[in-house]
């Protein structure tokens, strides 16, 4: 019996590390697979693991039927562009085919229009963030690789942000991982007095690389926290305080609590002398922001704002986890930063129980192969000029720049996609109809998935199956390299049909139109160098043979004291100026404030009054459901129950007024565009503030011929009611999570059950 394989009665069973498909992030999910005779039958959770303990994601409980699907795709397919739409026209190819007509279009895309018009997409953190880039770079040779949510708007903001004004990778809470025996009993652990919740849900998102139940693990040990959120989550009914903020004024909040903290002296000095650059011009910038001034804004007392000021500082050590509301904003950057310089001046940086940091800057994986691309390719990076703050730290264009030249040939077509895990015109674009647009000007768009999809149904050319997490080797390592917490190995159960891995289609793909770039001689080898690059020795079956299948390096403190933070082994930050960057010259360089500043939302009742009458509720949407991972998972019976339809959520006050029942078909609208959701009111939103769920779409609608908005996407995407091309002044920060809208009462709902035709 080995430690990661052993037969119990009919079943074999696998020790897994859990990351992608289906969709989760990589924070440390100890899986047990059963299976019987090659299929999956059933999911556990590893008792033996140490940081998820046993605790499972309901998502995995229900992978043998992802897995195992009748709608699942499990062989190449192709069809012809001119049948783009017609759902009859898909043939089934084999892998030799599929690879063929790949090297045939690259090859006459590259001659024609040049490497450059080859586009790839990538969609949310998955274990083939280093795949794509690779592929964009070293097999297709083009600069243009892409995540195709507007404005940026997902963790790149809050990493790049780090690498910048810190020169550290991203910053965690201290949840005890590097002691996999005892964890938070390990007397060397310390546990955080508080913990900021600041706009993130982790119970429901296990996000980034935090596994959320961690922070309950933490509260029963003692640990306070602070929740600042627009509705009223699980965390933020038992949190120490709660600060209900209007969506998109977080930044505004955070000044605040700096105004008490500086004024009233509860800052620590030591720290302040010796590593903050810009503490004075800081102090000045804050003074704009009293509580009083602030309290009107956000919709919250003074009073509360002073008071979870003055806790936050007095609590020693004070621990922070920050998620996606301070991305989907476009004075984001401003709200990142804000909270970064809250934690480095109450003392709280790289401590034991504080917030930790790693050691270095942006991931190097997302770079693999750009080196070696020639200057004047490396120049045609779209966005990159404009958006040296997007591009600086990471590998991808610019991702509304990048729609804006598919759609004008300006200043150079874009003529074939690769698309590895996004579902573009379902989940994660603003304006998904203008996307749709630019996709079928397209001459050729590949895409490698698990399931038909809408914008596959719509403009997909070529399908390649991928293998979902059960049915291939792979790593699972927290923040690309950026702050590694522990590493695992993913293990293959089973295979179905002919799907291969990402891992797998990179190798075969790459061996095929650039082989020398590709000099690895299968995927344990390439997984073992990838493993060398986390700084772990020895190879990818060690790891998987090791006692928890899982490594968790130890966390060095206060780098930055002792010269671990820099590049060049100097104590200070890894930053220009060798300090945290209070006042950051780079943002004056690029074209914003040096200082953070709150400004009001793009739309909203004091920027824009007029529109407000018309659609006087603040809209925020996609906060995470316990059963999906953004667009997936729609097709599976039992976690559909849980969610059966798209949500909106209103205040019983705000419904009342305008009439509405629980239950009912609402049109959600305003002037970009609208769709139709169910009514759920419920106490926990605040008042003048509407969540609609995102990435909503009918798998059981089936096609639609026209080529456009299949499977009802247009129904139901809440995405159409959110511009393309707003973001903030640096590139980052669309405004998914601060809209404006209306809504009122539709006809009725849709004419089907939810759930496959019976
Ligand atoms: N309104 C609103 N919109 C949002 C958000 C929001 O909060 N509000 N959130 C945004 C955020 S943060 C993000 S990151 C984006 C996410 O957007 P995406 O990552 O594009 O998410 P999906 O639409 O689920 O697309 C994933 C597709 O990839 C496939 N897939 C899943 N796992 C794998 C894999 O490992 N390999 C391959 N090859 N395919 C896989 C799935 O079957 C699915 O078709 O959505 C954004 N959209
Ligand atoms: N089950 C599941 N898990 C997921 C995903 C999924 O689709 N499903 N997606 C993954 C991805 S790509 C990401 S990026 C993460 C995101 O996960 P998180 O970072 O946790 O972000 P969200 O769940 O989008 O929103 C978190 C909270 O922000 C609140 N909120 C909304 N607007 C505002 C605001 O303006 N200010 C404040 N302070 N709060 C606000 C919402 O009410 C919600 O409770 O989740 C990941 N995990
Ligand atoms: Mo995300």
């Amino acid at each position: 019996m080995s430690n990661w394989q052993w037969q119990e009665g009919e079943y074999t069973v696998t020790r897994s590390c859990a990351w992608s498909p289906p969709g989760e992030h990589p924070i440390g999910w100890g899986l047990l697979f059963y299976s019987k005779n090659g299929v999956l039958h059933h999911v556990e959770g590893d008792p033996n693991q140490p940081i998820t303990q046993g605790r499972v994601s309901i998502k995995f409980l229900e992978l043998p039927e992802y897995c195992h699907n009748q709608e699942r795709i499990i062989h190449p397919m192709k069809r012809d562009p001119k049948d783009r739409g017609n759902a009859a026209a898909w043939q089934r190819i084999s892998w030799e085919e599929a690879w063929d007509i790949i090297v045939e279009k690259t090859r006459y895309m590259q001659k024609k229009y040049g490497p450059e018009s080859i586009m790839t997409l990538i969609g949310t953190g998955r274990d083939l963030w280093h795949t794509v880039p690779k592929i964009t770079f070293s097999a297709f040779e083009s600069c243009n690789f892409e995540y195709t949510h507007n404005g940026w708007s997902c963790y790149g903001p809050r990493a790049s942000i780090c690498a910048y004004i810190l020169g550290a990778g991203y910053p965690e809470v201290d949840f005890a991982s590097e002691f996999p025996e005892k964890r938070y009993d390990d007397p060397r652990y310390v546990l955080p007095e508080t913990v900021l919740v600041a706009g993130k849900a982790p119970l429901e998102s296990n996000p980034d690389g935090l596994f959320g139940h961690a922070l309950v693990d933490m509260m029963k040990r003692g640990c306070k926290l602070i929740v600042v959120d627009c509705r009223a989550t699980w965390l933020a009914t038992r949190a120490k305080y709660f600060i209900q903020v209007r969506p998109g004024t977080d930044t505004a909040l955070y000044l605040a609590m700096c105004n008490v903290i500086i004024n009233e002296d509860l800052y620590d000095h030591d720290f302040v002398e010796n590593w903050v650059y810009g503490f004075d011009e800081f102090k000045e910038r804050v003074q704009e922001y009293p509580p009083e001034v602030v309290a009107p804004i956000i919709g919250v007392s003074a009073e509360k704002i002073t008071e979870v000021a003055r806790f936050f500082a007095n609590a020693k050590p004070a621990s922070m986890t920050w998620g996606l509301a301070t991305d989907e904003k476009t004075n984001g950057l401003q709200c990142a930063h804000t909270i970064l310089i809250m934690c480095a001046i109450t003392g709280n940086l790289d401590i034991p129980g504080g917030v930790l940091l790693g050691a270095g800057g942006a991931a190097a994986s997302q770079w693999w192969g750009w080196e070696e691309l020639p200057d004047e390719t490396k120049a045609k990076r779209i966005g990159a000029a404009e958006f040296p703050a997007v591009c600086t730290t990471m590998s991808t264009c610019q991702p509304d720049r990048a729609m804006d030249t598919i759609l004008t040939d300006d200043p150079y077509p874009v003529k074939m996609i690769f698309c590895m895990s996004a579902n573009p015109i379902a989940c994660p674009t603003a304006n998904p109809r203008l996307w749709d647009k630019g996709f079928h000007r397209c001459e050729y768009n590949i895409f490698a998935d698990l399931y038909m999809n809408p914008s596959i149904a719509s403009f997909g050319d070529l399908i390649l199956p991928v293998a979902a997490l059960s049915e291939k080797d792979g790593i699972v390592s927290t923040h690309y390299g950026g702050l590694t917490l522990f590493v695992g190995a993913i293990v293959k159960a089973c295979q179905v049909g002919e799907c291969k891995s990402d891992d797998e289609i990179m190798l075969e793909l790459g061996k095929r139109l650039n082989p020398s770039k590709f000099p690895w001689a299968d995927l344990h080898e390439f997984l073992t160098w990838e493993l060398h690059g986390y700084g772990i020795e020895g190879t990818w079956e060690d790891l998987r043979d090791s006692e928890f299948g899982l490594v968790t390096p130890e966390h060095e403190f206060e780098k930055y004291a002792y010269g671990g933070q820099t590049w060049n082994g100097e104590p200070g930050f890894g930053t220009e100026t060798g300090l945290v960057e209070a006042y950051c010259d780079r943002w004056k360089r690029w074209g914003d404030d040096p200082l953070p500043y709150y400004e009001e939302p793009p739309y909203s009742p004091i920027s824009t009054p007029q529109l407000f009458k018309e659609y006087p509720f603040i809209l925020t949407t996609g906060a995470r459901s316990w059963s999906y991972f953004h667009s997936e998972q729609r097709q599976i019976p039992r976690l559909r129950e849980f969610d059966p339809w798209p949500e909106t959520e209103m205040n019983p006050v705000d419904a009342a007024r305008l009439g509405l029942e629980e239950g009912d078909w609402i049109y959600v609208f305003n002037m970009f565009g609208r769709c139709r959701q169910k009514l759920h009111i419920t106490p926990i939103i605040k008042e003048g503030v509407v969540h609609s769920k995102h990435a909503w779409w009918y798998p059981e609608k089936g096609p639609d011929d026209t080529g456009h908005g299949p499977y009802g996407v247009w129904d139901a995407n809440i995405n159409q009611l959110v511009p393309h091309g707003v973001f903030g002044k640096l590139g980052f920060g669309s405004p998914f999570k601060e809209m404006i809208c209306n809504v009122e009462k539709a006809e009725g709902g849709p004419d089907f059950e939810p759930g496959w035709p019976k």
